[in-house]
C-alpha cells in the first residue's frame, strides 16, 4: 500500500545519500593522510583544517528547482555534483595548489571538473580552488563511483567566504549593492593579505618569491 511505497522511497533516499557520505569519507581520509604525512616529515604543515558537509535533501531539491530540472535520483546524480563537500583550508595559496596536485594525481580519483576561482575570482571577489572528483566506494554490490566536491582555499579566502555566505543568506540572495561593493573590496584585501603572508613565509624559509597571476576585479 501507500505506506510501503513511502518506506521504499525513504530507504532509497537513505541509500542514495549514504553513498555520498561514503565518498566524502574516502576523500577526507585521503586529505587527512597527506596532512599526517606532512606533520611527520616536515616542520610545517600546508593544511590548516579539513571540514566536510553533506548537502541536505531539501537544498539538493531546491538547487534542482533553480536549475529547472525535475528532481529524480538519476537527475540529481547527473546535475548536483556538490552533495558531498570537503573543504581543505590551507595556510598559503601555493599550498592550495600543492594539495590540489597531490590529490588529483591519485590514480583512483577521476577529475570531473576544475574551477579555479583563485586564478579567476568570481565577480563578487570569491576565491577558492574547486575540483569535483569521482571516487570509488566499495559496497557489497561492488564499486560505485561517487562525485565529491573539494574546495581548497586559504584561511583568508575561507574567512571571506564564510561571512559572504552568511550575508548572502541573510538577504535571501538579494544583497544591497553597497554591501556587495564592500564585500568585493574586502576580498581584495584578503587576497593582498595572502600575498603578503606568503611573502613573509617564503622569506623566513629562504624560498624564492611566488609568482601569482591573480586578476582580482
Ligand atoms: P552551499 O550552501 O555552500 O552548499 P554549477 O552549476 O555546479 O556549475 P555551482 O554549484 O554554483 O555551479 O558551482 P560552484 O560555483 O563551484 O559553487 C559551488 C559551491 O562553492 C557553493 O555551493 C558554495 O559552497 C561555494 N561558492 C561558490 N560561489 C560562492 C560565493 O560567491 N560565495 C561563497 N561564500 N561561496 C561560494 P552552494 O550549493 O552554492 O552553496
Amino acid at each position: 500500500g501507500a505506506l510501503d511505497e513511502i518506506r521504499a522511497l525513504r530507504d532509497e533516499t537513505e541509500r542514495f545519500m549514504l553513498r555520498y557520505k561514503f565518498g566524502m569519507d574516502e576523500v577526507i581520509t585521503k586529505v587527512a593522510i597527506l596532512r599526517e604525512e606532512f606533520n611527520q616529515a616536515n616542520d610545517y604543515n600546508p593544511i590548516e583544517h579539513i571540514s566536510s558537509r553533506l548537502k541536505s535533501l531539501d537544498s539538493v531539491v531546491s538547487k534542482m528547482r533553480r536549475k529547472g530540472v525535475e528532481p529524480t535520483f538519476d537527475a540529481i546524480r547527473d546535475t548536483v555534483t556538490d552533495i558531498a563537500g570537503v573543504r581543505v583550508t590551507c595556510s598559503f595559496v601555493s599550498d592550495a595548489y600543492r594539495i590540489f596536485e597531490l590529490l588529483t594525481a591519485q590514480p583512483d580519483l577521476r577529475v570531473l571538473k576544475v574551477k579555479d576561482y583563485i586564478k579567476q575570482p568570481k565577480p563578487n571577489g570569491y576565491q577558492s580552488l574547486h575540483v569535483i572528483v569521482e571516487v570509488p566506494v566499495f559496497l557489497s554490490t561492488g564499486a560505485h563511483p561517487v562525485a565529491v566536491e573539494v574546495q581548497i582555499r586559504t584561511i583568508a579566502m575561507d574567512f571571506w567566504a564564510s561571512l559572504e555566505h552568511k550575508i548572502y543568506y541573510k538577504y535571501e540572495r538579494q544583497v544591497p549593492q553597497e554591501l556587495l561593493e564592500k564585500l568585493t573590496d574586502a576580498a581584495r584585501t584578503a587576497a593582498e593579505l595572502d600575498t603578503r603572508m606568503e611573502g613573509l613565509h617564503r622569506q623566513v624559509h629562504g624560498l624564492p618569491k611566488a609568482h601569482r597571476a591573480t586578476s582580482l576585479v
